[in-house]
């Protein structure tokens, strides 16, 4: 049992305490076949907070023919839209009223500060819920006028088995992105969770179950990627993959879906995220919006603004600044702090590497620069200027609390950098000039652009990337694209003259 009092002097958390540690299979909760068990660690310390059902080859085959069963004879994609919708509502008023208890166990497990996961990721979880049940029973079909004497109707049904594979940084968004709308459209789902991050979806799964939802309409398998999530992926009784994590993983599940049934994939994956500061911003405002671009979440976003261009005219003013902000931030997730640890072990080491790579390869180290303490995987906030185009920080994903600034002079210049990237998930522009914004907002190879603000994530907006980001679209209407088969049904009409 973990109790915040005991970790800091004015616990802002409930206590809280692993209730499920099993696979989720059927409706119950099961060890996996192999009896195999692995841990989860508290990032503050390295140390293990419970022991994990390991699910394996044959539990992912046990959850895919559960989840076949509950799609071919139902209930769930025959029951009638509006009671799927109430089932996932009744979801969403669980969460909020779990909320506390569920961000403690999701800051436990994750090391993101409690105050973020509470008043933040949880809400949103609990509003996302209620953005796809508002959708459950208002996926209706077309009639098309085609030519000839036809009665032409197009038809969206569910698409069938849905493999969803999520990465840690998020574990909740990612989960109600994935599982929100494939339920909403009357799927049903295998979920296989980061092995870093496995407990919080156990936990509100339960209360989806509570909520009404019928067994086999979720399974949830906690386990390794190269293991239960390569079984997923090449799953044969699988009709359609959802992935978030690196690109270079995001191939791999690719090709495995390619190699076996040829399901349909939508990725969503790295980013090096450009955030442009031109001369006629409000710098103060800026370095804040750069600062929150960056820092948010530990560094440990796919859309993070890890690129920050500053137009030389304010850039000398913009470095003093975003040194100071980032040595004010303050890191222990569960008092009232902005920055918790990296997730784990073989993060924190990444992270670190690439510290080493931006001294190595010419960039001015202007604050932090390494790790902070002596147990857990904190890092300090680092910030370099002279960043060039070519260093590995200016590349590379870090995925870690490490901002990196980077002089332009005008704007053709910095569109031809910005875009200059394999990726092309979001873009951040700070102007006051509305021609500079428009010319920006055209010119960006991004999915996301956010003029004037980062990181707004609200439920009806799309998300996704261009070039190596991904492909498909998560959140919004476009979400449900991804989750429904089309079918055209042609009627020959016998009197075409009515
Ligand atoms: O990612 P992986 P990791 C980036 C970020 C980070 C790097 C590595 O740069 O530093 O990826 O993180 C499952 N078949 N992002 O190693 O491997 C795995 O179990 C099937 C960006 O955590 O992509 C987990 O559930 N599945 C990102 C999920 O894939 C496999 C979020 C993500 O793990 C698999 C996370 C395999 N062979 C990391 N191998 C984002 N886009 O937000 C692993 N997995």
């Amino acid at each position: 049992r973990f109790s915040t009092a005991a970790a800091v002097e004015e616990p802002i958390a409930p206590p809280v305490q692993v209730n499920y540690n099993q696979l989720l299979i059927n409706g119950k909760f099961v060890d996996s076949a192999s009896g195999k068990t692995f841990p989860t660690m508290d990032p503050r310390t390295g140390e293990v907070i419970a022991h994990v059902a390991e699910g394996g080859i044959e539990d992912i085959n046990r959850a895919v023919s559960a989840a076949r069963q509950a799609f071919d004879e139902g209930p769930w994609p025959k029951l009638t839209a509006y009671e799927r919708s109430r089932i996932i509502y009744r979801f969403a008023d669980l969460i909020e009223k779990h909320n506390d208890e569920i961000a403690a166990l999701e800051t436990w497990d994750n090391g993101k500060p409690f105050e973020q996961a509470a008043r933040i990721e949880i809400p949103m979880l609990a509003r996302l819920m209620r953005y796809y049940a508002g959708w459950a029973d208002k996926i209706h079909g077309l009639i098309v006028p085609a030519d000839g004497p036809h009665h032409v109707q197009v038809l969206y049904e569910p698409i069938g088995v849905c493999g969803q594979i999520i990465p840690w940084n998020f574990p909740l968004l990612m989960y109600a992105w994935k599982v929100g709308p494939a339920l909403a459209c009357g799927n049903t789902v295998v979920l296989k969770t980061a092995e870093q991050t496995p407990l919080s979806a156990l936990f509100v799964s339960k209360l989806l179950h509570e909520a009404g939802l019928p067994d086999g309409a979720l399974n949830v398998v906690s386990g390794f990627g190269p293991i239960a999530g390569a079984a997923l992926a090449s799953h044969m009784d699988v009709d359609k993959l959802a992935f978030t994590g690196s690109t270079n993983t995001g191939k791999v599940v690719l090709e495995l879906a390619a190699r076996s049934n040829l399901k349909p994939v939508t990725l969503e994956l790295g980013g090096k995220s450009p955030m442009i500061i031109m001369d006629d911003a409000d710098v103060d405002k800026a370095v804040e919006l750069a600062h929150f671009a960056l820092f948010f979440n530990q560094g440990q976003c796919c859309c993070a603004g890890s690129r920050t261009f500053v137009h030389e005219r304010v850039y000398d003013e913009f470095v003093a600044k975003a040194k100071a902000r980032a040595l004010n931030l303050l890191l222990d997730p569960f008092k009232h702090v902005e920055q918790g640890p990296q997730i784990d072990e073989g993060q924190f080491n990444k992270i670190l590497h690439y510290i080493k790579c931006g001294v190595d390869d010419g960039a001015t180290l202007e604050a932090g620069g390494g790790r902070l303490g002596t147990k857990g995987y904190y890092i300090r906030p680092t910030v370099f200027s002279n960043v060039e185009d070519g260093m590995r920080i200016a590349s590379e994903e870090i995925f870690g609390p490490v901002q990196s600034i980077l002089k332009f002079k005008d704007l053709d210049e910095v569109i031809r950098r910005a875009n200059n990237s394999c990726y092309g998930l979001a873009a951040g522009v700070f102007t006051n000039n509305l021609d500079t914004a428009n010319t920006l907002t055209r010119a960006l190879k991004a999915g996301s652009i956010w003029i004037n603000c980062f990181d707004v994530f609200d439920a009806a907006i799309p998300f996704g990337g261009y070039k190596m980001s991904g492909h498909g679209r998560e959140k919004g209407l476009e979400s449900l694209k991804g989750y429904l088969q089309v079918k055209s049904v042609v009627t020959p009409l016998k009197n075409p003259a009515w």
